[in-house]
């Protein structure tokens, strides 16, 4: 009788498990919800607070540049008068225009025969700041520091091909002026690629500043325009504009940036106060060939000379500002906020021909 019960009892636990279990694997699988991500490259490492001091960045930066070009010039004079050919190979791999390679090598012949080589830097470093003082005297100061005293909101339209370093810059920028005290909106105008909107978003929300976004496609001179009419309804300091640096064809790309410059003006008059074109230091000669264009369609303010530190091209700057007379504003020469600074062309040019810097 004992048994019976004992078996009868395992008996009827084995059909309550039985039927526990029926009920769990009836239990409709969790749906997980596909959403299609779009692709963002991470962002470059912020390091903070800075080690390293702007004068050693820059330094590094421009070390390609100042050992393969500008500071070998000196060298060769160092070791006996070397032979004009030789010089003007070296300015030729630098991208220097034709016009002042040639009244570079005739000063060097005219003055610097039995010259030692810091003669030659100062020299040469003479040569290119009497070529580019004049026109670096146009920089607005307040393009890079905050004067809260001035109570105005200042539009900078950032311009470029794709891949020079725009929305970089404009994250940059934009992280520095907020630290400044500044409020700061961002217009992602380059509606063209969702990617881009969306690592210019990272940067914003890193920063803490606000940002106008529309659905992808959208016509980008409408995002400027809304941009811009908050950023003068509410006060904001610094209106930033990020730009589409590719279309079917350059005519395209300048027929929109021109629209889209010109719908801020209808908001107000003097907007954009500024209008900066990204230059890829790389793209040595072929950046002067880029602005041009630009600065034809859009009657540029300034340049942000870019990427500074991946060529022995940085001393392109000279032949750029020479011919378009347009003034560097900010130079980059890497991926971290620190990177970016206004551009000192005292600073820059020692660095470049390696003169002592004080
Ligand atoms: N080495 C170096 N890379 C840079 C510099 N500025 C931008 N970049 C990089 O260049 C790439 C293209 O930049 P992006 O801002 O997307 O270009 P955009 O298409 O003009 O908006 C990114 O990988 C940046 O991190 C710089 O000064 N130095
Ligand atoms: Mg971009």
């Amino acid at each position: 009788m004992e048994n019976l019960l004992i078996i009868g009892g395992l008996l009827l636990l084995a059909i309550i498990v039985f039927f526990v279990f029926k009920k769990k694997a009836k239990l409709p699988k969790p749906v997980i919800e596909q959403k299609e991500i779009t692709p963002v490259k991470p962002l470059p490492e912020v390091v903070l607070p800075t080690k390293v001091s702007w004068k050693d960045r820059l330094s590094l930066g421009l070390e390609k540049s100042r050992f393969e070009v500008w500071g070998k010039i000196g060298q060769l004079f160092s070791s006996g008068t070397p032979s004009l050919d030789e010089i003007e190979e070296i300015l030729y791999t630098a991208d220097i225009p034709t016009g002042l390679v040639q009244e570079l090598l005739a000063k060097l012949e005219k003055e610097g025969k039995g010259k030692a080589a810091d003669e030659i830097q100062k020299l040469v470093y003479g040569f290119m700041k009497d070529k580019m003082a004049p026109i670096q005297h146009n920089i607005h100061q307040d393009v890079f520091t905050f004067d809260s005293s001035l109570k105005k909101t200042r539009v900078f339209m950032i311009v470029g091909v794709n891949g020079a370093g725009k929305t970089t810059t404009i994250g940059k920028l934009a992280t520095k002026l907020k630290s400044q005290g500044a409020k700061v909106i961002v217009g992602a105008c380059d509606t063209f690629r969702a990617a881009a909107v969306d690592q210019l978003q990272v940067w914003c929300d890193r920063a803490g500043v606000d940002m106008v976004r529309a659905k992808d496609g959208a016509d980008p001179s409408g995002v400027a325009y809304d941009t811009v009419a908050k950023a003068f309804s509410e006060g904001y300091d610094y209106c930033l504009i990020d730009t589409a640096g590719r279309l079917h064809t350059n005519q395209n790309l300048m027929d929109e940036l021109t629209k889209t410059k010109r719908v801020m003006s209808k908001i107000n008059a003097e907007a954009p106060q500024e209008v900066l074109l990204v230059l890829d230091a790389i793209t040595g000669q072929n950046a002067l060939k880029q602005a041009q264009e630009f600065n034809k369609a859009l009657q540029l303010t300034g340049i942000i000379f870019t990427k500074c530190d991946g060529s022995a091209k940085a001393g392109s700057a000279v032949g750029i500002v020479d011919h378009l007379k347009v003034p560097i504003t900010y130079i980059g020469v890497g991926e971290s906020v620190d990177d970016l600074q206004l551009f000192d062309l005292e600073l820059y040019l020692k660095t470049l021909v390696g003169l002592d810097v004080v």
